[in-house]
């Protein structure tokens, strides 16, 4: 079964590259002419790993074409989820399964209620890659998949292809507590980096806030049904902190850029949450604010 891939970033072509590589179908689906022009002139997706790049001449399409979709890895950004997959929604073939690659929590939820009658996998990827120019993307090597259907445990029967691909991966039956985990570890490091214009390592010279903003975080996800999330928080972030110390954090990389961040969808969803459960988390909703300030000081969005 053909592997359609929406969105050509970093995740999303290091995904469609190992699958082609592996000899199975996959087609890319850009969002207009232009991209898709471009694409053309590239000749296709290439994957550099150990320093070695590697063409890989994937057929690419626009998202109004006629053929129907069975499998679907959506690897956008969380605030294009939805729009993204509406501008294919009509392709989905019933049962069509989709992956949803986005980071954060409350894309995944949004796209799975516009789409009652497909399956929705989520996924959480520590995988790092990064894109050196468009349509090539350099792979460290490192990382892991974990993907899950929070509303039926049952694995899907085409694992063994990511196998075959070599993406490392693990089915995870409670694939939200990895959700909610990894949105508590970047809410205590990527705000932080940015409000002080520092490398995930420079958190160091910040104890005090890191663990706070940790007591806090575990208060919630209590609160929140995900005890298992929750256990030995604060270490985990200073054992992230340690091992990515060298790493600009992505919220730091992209208002570095002055790109859109993620806000809504890792800060902003927590914070949101501890208003539903009605706690008062003072250096979380203080952070937010802060967070907001720095955004709208340089005209990025603040959503
Ligand atoms: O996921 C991350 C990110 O930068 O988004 C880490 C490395 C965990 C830092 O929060």
């Amino acid at each position: 079964m053909t592997w359609h891939i929406l969105g050509a970033g970093s995740l999303g072509s290091l995904w469609a590259t190992r699958l082609a590589r592996a000899g199975l179908p996959v087609r890319l689906i850009l969002r207009d002419r232009q991209r898709l022009e471009a694409y053309r002139q590239a000749g296709g997706l290439t994957l550099i790993e150990a320093g070695q790049p590697m063409l890989y001449a994937i057929p690419a399409e626009l998202p109004q074409e006629p053929a129907p979709i069975r499998r679907l890895l959506l690897a956008c950004k969380a605030y294009d989820a939805q729009d993204a997959v509406a501008s294919i929604a009509e392709r989905l073939a019933p049962g069509a399964e989709l992956l949803l690659l986005q980071n954060g929590l409350g894309s995944q939820d949004e796209v799975a209620r516009s789409l009652p009658g497909q399956r929705c996998l989520f996924v959480s990827s520590t995988e790092g890659a990064f894109r050196p120019a468009d349509f090539q993307v350099v792979f460290a090597g490192n990382g892991h998949n974990w993907l899950g259907d929070p509303s039926d445990p049952r694995p899907p029967t085409w694992l063994d292809e990511l196998q075959r691909a070599g993406i490392a991966h693990q089915w995870s039956p409670d694939i939200l507590t990895r959700l909610w985990r990894k949105l508590a570890l970047n809410c205590a490091i990527n705000p932080l980096t940015v409000l002080h214009d520092c490398r995930n390592g420079g958190l160091s010279q910040h104890p005090a806030e890191v663990a706070t903003l940790c007591v806090e975080l575990t208060e919630l996800l209590q609160r929140c049904g995900q005890p298992a999330a929750a256990g030995n928080l604060h270490e985990d972030v200073q054992r992230v902190i340690e091992a990515t110390a060298a790493n600009y954090s992505s919220m730091h990389q992209d208002v570095a850029q002055g790109r859109r961040t993620e806000i809504s969808y890792l800060l902003g969803y927590a914070c949101a949450a501890a208003q539903r459960h009605g706690l008062h988390l003072a250096h979380l909703q203080h952070l937010q604010q802060r967070l907001l300030a720095h955004l709208a000081a340089r005209g990025l969005p603040l959503d």
